[in-house]
């Protein structure tokens, strides 16, 4: 194998994962890259495990703090939480063993808006970054780094970390040269400047990232694939949801407040998300843009089709053949595709600009329309605020999507009171189920929640929602936002003691 190391005074910094290790010590904050499972470290957080498990066995203490761009994989975050080595962890996961650590309190979990976390390390709010492990695709001739399949947080632990390890990874596709634009004028209060972008496909930035040669401490190299989990089959729900979808936006071209190719499209993860897209493979939809925080094979699917000319976002999160396609296509896709710091995807700045629409999943919402992204039964954390906040709070439309019911119709997604908040009702404009669509934008809380609960909530669950906004009527007779505050979170009571919210 050809050494993807391309300046040569670095090359005497190549060691095994297992020495890169050594470097990080107990108490250290640690940045890794990574985002929705694509362009994370893949060998020094199982040897970092290894090393923890041994400090462990000898009695030492030795727990970090550990910090990514998103989501990773089950090999650097569940292999670290595994360990009890976790100290805490932000600002995204959705792994289950780190997920049950950070409810049973062993691993302290700070959720964390996606565009806010570099923002907060540069002005040093959560103290010293130790040492940023980064995975990239090449080192060239002059010290710089190609990044691979996500940017996320991957400029700012290098620009502030104190040390540096790389892992260079020669499964990413050296295609991929080109496709990344990494925005370099980041600057805190009061010397912050306008971000110059006014289309998605607009390069403000570099290709490579750069960083200081001389905290480079180690080097690896490796070549494993990304941890790509196919999509589930579009289902009839996630197909009635995305059909709603879309017959909304066709309906607001032909009332004029969207142009015919549409605004700048951001979709959340997950397969409703995914289905949507599909969704829009068979509209008559043509010249669509996309400002979002990862591509998923819905959106390459649309790219090739022709329909959707421009694709910006900070990573990937593609199945394995998807995966496989575009290592093999990179250099074709990179005139469709950018990926940028997840300051700039997630750009309060740029998402209110461009006009985004967003359509991001939730687990519950209210008849207000506030919604729960986060927590199940108010409690239980699931994975996190993500992207979601950033787009909901900023776009021209915000969409939430959901099946109208959980666990086999056990579960009301719709309820009286949501049981924790993550986007206010000022901030839903619509929520779609595969019962139908409500467009909340412009009506005062009694009509929305006569809204919500005739088109999204199940025929189930309707007749006990009405007659739960009746009962709040007379308890609250004569106020805004009227609420039975001794029922408002009886559905959720119900789920726990009964197992089922159903009357
Ligand atoms: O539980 O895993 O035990 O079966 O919650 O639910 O239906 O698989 O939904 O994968 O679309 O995720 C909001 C979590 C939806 C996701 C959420 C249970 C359900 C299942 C998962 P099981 P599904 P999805 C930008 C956008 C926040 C981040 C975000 C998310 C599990 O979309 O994490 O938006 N969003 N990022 O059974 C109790 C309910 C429930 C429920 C579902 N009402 N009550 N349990 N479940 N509804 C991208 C990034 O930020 C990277």
């Amino acid at each position: 194998m050809t050494s993807r190391v391309g300046k040569a005074s670095l090359r005497s910094k190549i060691m095994s994962a297992e020495e890169a290790a050594q470097f990080i010590e107990d108490g250290h904050n640690v940045g890794m890259s990574g985002f929705t499972g694509a362009g994370y470290p893949k060998v020094v957080p199982t040897a970092l495990a290894n090393r923890i498990r041994q400090q462990h066995a000898a009695g030492h203490q030795f727990r970090i703090g550990l910090w990514t761009g998103a989501s990773t994989a089950p090999e650097l975050d569940g292999a670290l939480a595994e360990t009890g080595g976790v100290r805490t962890r932000l600002p995204y996961q959705s792994d289950p063993v780190t997920r049950t650590m950070i409810n049973d309190g062993v691993i302290d979990y700070n959720d964390i808006h996606l565009s806010h976390l570099g923002p907060l390390v540069r002005e040093g709010f959560l103290g010293k970054l130790d040492v940023a492990v980064i995975e990239v695709a090449a080192i060239t001739d002059d010290g710089r780094l190609i990044p691979s399949s996500s940017i996320g947080n991957n400029k700012v632990w290098l620009d502030e970390a104190e040390k540096v390890i790389l892992e260079v990874n020669s499964w990413q596709s050296l295609e991929l040269e080109g496709m990344h634009d990494v925005y370099e004028k980041f600057a805190l209060p009061p010397y912050r400047m306008p971000v110059q972008m006014t289309r998605p496909g607009d390069r403000i930035g570099q290709p490579y990232l750069s960083v200081d040669n001389d905290k480079i401490i180690g080097i690896v190299e490796t070549n494993h694939p990304d941890r790509n989990t196919p999509f589930k089959a579009l289902d009839e729900t996630s197909q009635a949801i995305a059909g709603h979808f879309i017959e909304f936006l066709e309906h607001e071209v032909r009332l004029g407040r969207l142009p015919k190719e549409l605004l700048p499209l951001q979709s959340g993860v997950g397969n409703i998300a995914n289905a949507v897209l599909a969704g829009l493979l068979d509209s008559d939809f043509e010249g669509l843009t996309s400002y979002t925080e990862v591509i998923q094979d819905g959106m390459v699917d649309l790219i090739d089709s022709g329909k959707l000319s421009v694709a910006s976002a900070t990573a990937f999160s593609l199945s394995p053949d998807y995966a496989e396609r575009m290592n093999d296509n990179a250099q074709r896709y990179r005139r469709n595709i950018i990926l940028r710091p997840q300051e700039i995807s997630n750009h309060p700045e740029l998402i209110r600009r461009l006009g985004v629409i967003a359509c991001n999943g939730l687990i519950e919402a209210d008849i207000y329309g506030n919604v729960n992204s986060t927590h199940i039964m108010g409690s239980r954390m699931q994975n996190g605020i993500g992207g979601s906040g950033d787009f909901a709070r900023n776009a021209y439309i915000s969409c939430f999507v959901t099946p109208s019911t959980a666990k086999g119709g056990a579960i009301s997604a719709i309820v009286p009171f949501v049981s924790h908040v993550d986007h206010t009702e000022h901030d839903t404009s619509v929520i779609v189920t595969e019962q139908g669509l409500a467009d909340l934008r412009g009506l005062a809380p009694r009509k929305r929640a006569d809204l919500i609960i005739e088109k999204c909530a199940h025929p189930a669950y309707r007749p006990a929602l009405h007659d739960y906004v009746e009962r709040a009527k007379q308890v609250a007779n004569g106020q805004h936002t009227p609420h039975d505050l001794s029922l408002a979170h009886e559905w959720h009571r119900r789920f726990l003691v009964e197992g089922t919210m159903a009357h």
